[in-house]
């Protein structure tokens, strides 16, 4: 039987290539090269299958010019990048890859947090510039994190991560979402309003995924609403904080600073942040460890594999299309 046909729109761990190799005919783009959108529905005429990640946009006009296209598999939890109103209405199953990378990002988060809160980063550069000449009483004091009030807006998997490793911090946790959260999901995390949350909590996370619902969850408003003091944590999607009004409050220190490891049209971002000292900046890395990282890998692959055999694959983001 003639193999299907699948592009993988951006590199990969060679060894997941070659799985989807001994199942597809496979196109691959190891070089990294950015297409364009007119050269992605190019290589896409041909393809059954689409291997793609956040970085790869997948919008109306692109599946109406792909008419062989059965199946996205996009390695990442989020799916943002793809326009599923329109892959639905196409036929088109999409696919995530939920779960595996939770830890990873939880830990992330934590990371990005406690190098805020301390910030590490700030005193690194600094030493690494030669500064330090004497220990001083009140150099870079940070906010504790220990005993501080978290807020979680997104429960979500992650949000529950990190929330479970909020305790280890003897630390009250509060969270919003549309709804309360089922019993059991996040144990001794309280759900307030999202006023009432940024008003208490000392350190804010986001966790929660990105669409028009969720665009601008954090702006100017909410940025003044929160404690002078607080911590700006994202993790979660650039879009989801206005990052102009965030660089507008960090300079007017109406919050104390920021951890952000995604941005409005990134890879890009505003060159503003470069010269805030009070914020983190990492690009897009929290669930980069190895083994979440090839476990997504992974699971996009049996997405795919499941999906183009006639199989029911394990997430189906768009199940109607079945
Ligand atoms: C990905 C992510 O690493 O899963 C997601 O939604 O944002 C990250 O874990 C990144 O998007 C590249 O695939």
């Amino acid at each position: 039987m003639e193999k299907k046909k699948i592009l993988v729109a951006r590199a990969v761990f060679p060894a997941v290539l070659e799985r989807l190799a001994s199942h597809f005919e496979v196109q691959s783009n190891q070089d990294e090269l950015n297409y364009s959108a007119p050269e992605l529905a190019a290589a896409l005429q041909d393809k059954d299958g689409l291997f793609s990640s956040p970085s790869v946009t997948i919008d109306g006009a692109l599946l109406a010019a792909c008419p062989r296209l059965k199946v996205i598999s996009n390695m990442a939890v989020g799916y943002n990048n793809i326009d599923i109103a329109a892959a639905s209405a196409a036929g088109i199953m999409v696919t995530n890859t939920p779960g595996v990378l939770d830890n990873a990002t939880a830990d992330f988060g934590w990371a990005l947090l406690l190098a805020t809160a301390r910030r590490v980063t700030e005193a690194s550069d600094w030493l690494r510039a030669g500064h330090w000449k004497k220990w001083g009483y009140d150099s870079f004091l940070g906010a504790d994190v220990h005993g501080a009030t978290l807020g979680i807006i997104g429960m979500g998997r992650i949000g529950a991560a990190i929330a479970r490793r909020a305790s280890g911090f003897d630390m009250r946790v509060i969270y919003h979402n549309r709804q309360p959260v089922a019993d059991g999901m996040a144990p001794g995390a309280a759900w307030v309003s999202k006023q009432q949350l940024l008003a208490e909590a000392d350190h804010v996370i986001l966790t929660l995924p990105y669409s028009s619902a969720t665009h601008h969850t954090i702006g100017a408003a909410e940025l003044d609403a929160m404690k002078p003091s607080a911590i700006l944590i994202n993790l979660a999607r650039g879009g989801i904080v206005d990052d102009a009004a965030l660089i507008a409050a960090l300079r007017a220190h109406r919050i104390a600073g920021a951890g952000l490891d995604v941005f409005e049209n990134e890879p890009a971002y505003a060159p503003e942040f470069l010269s805030l000292p009070n914020v983190v900046l990492t690009p897009h890395i929290a669930s980069a460890t190895l083994s979440a990282r090839r476990a997504m890998a992974d699971c996009a692959a049996d997405n795919l594999i499941a999906a183009l055999h006639g199989q029911m694959p394990r997430h189906l983001v768009n199940p109607a299309v079945r």
